[in-house]
């Protein structure tokens, strides 16, 4: 039996390989952009859903395939709610992922109180159409910011994010939890429906 297909609307490699991982039971095939003409991406604002359905439109159209889009952002309590949307680009130009961890926890450094240390990790999924179909979908995860890094899978702010609940940070649970309980995950999952009516590629 044929299976639809979706491409990744994505240029983060942490995203790409949590997409495949996520959407692996369902009857779908996820394909990066890697052997595709350059899509040219939109200007990111500051809304989670508009940057999560501009990204993935871009796609569709360029392709004239269905698109899947996320975005993301790591929402810290004592910081009012900083970077959400602007996560990726936390800091300035210039800083990797590793860079962007470092800065947060200084900005942290006078918040030494669990409380204040609270933060959630924030995903909206955008699928969408040749046609314009569209469907979305929000997950969150709750947990704190560490004192330290730890662990070394995952990417992005998951060496100091601890999830509630669970001891260690996510890069230290690895990606068999992760994918039970991210804000990735939980988004994914309540876009399941949308993604199993996506038809079975023709070509
Ligand atoms: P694309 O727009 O190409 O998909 P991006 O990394 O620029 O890639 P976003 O604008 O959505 O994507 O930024 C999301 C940022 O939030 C990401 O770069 C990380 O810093 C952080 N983030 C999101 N999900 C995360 C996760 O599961 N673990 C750790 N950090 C995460």
């Amino acid at each position: 039996m044929g299976r639809g297909r979706v491409f990744a609307a994505t240029s983060n490699p942490g995203k790409f390989e949590e997409f495949r991982s996520l959407l692996a039971g369902l009857s779908v095939e996820v394909l990066s952009l890697a052997d595709q003409p350059p899509v040219v991406f939109p200007e990111e604002g500051t809304e989670y859903e508009a940057n999560a359905v501009a990204k993935a439109r871009a796609v569709a159209e360029a392709l004239g395939e269905w698109a899947l889009a996320d975005d993301s952002g790591l929402e810290v309590d004592a910081l009012g709610g900083a970077p959400g949307p602007l996560s990726a680009r936390y800091g300035g130009p210039g800083l990797d992922d590793s860079g962007r961890v470092v800065r947060l926890l200084g900005a942290l450094e006078d918040f030494p109180q669990a409380q204040a240390r609270g933060a959630r990790f924030v995903c909206v999924v955008a699928l969408v159409g040749p046609g314009g179909e569209q469907a979305i979908a929000r997950g969150e995860c709750a947990g704190r910011i560490l004192a330290s890094v730890r662990g070394d899978e995952g990417f992005g702010y998951d060496p100091v994010f601890q999830p509630q609940g669970f001891e260690g940070s996510m890069a230290e649970l690895g990606p068999e939890v992760k994918d039970q309980i991210s804000h990735r995950a939980r988004a994914f999952a309540e876009l399941a429906p949308a993604l199993a009516e996506i038809p079975v590629a023709s070509d």
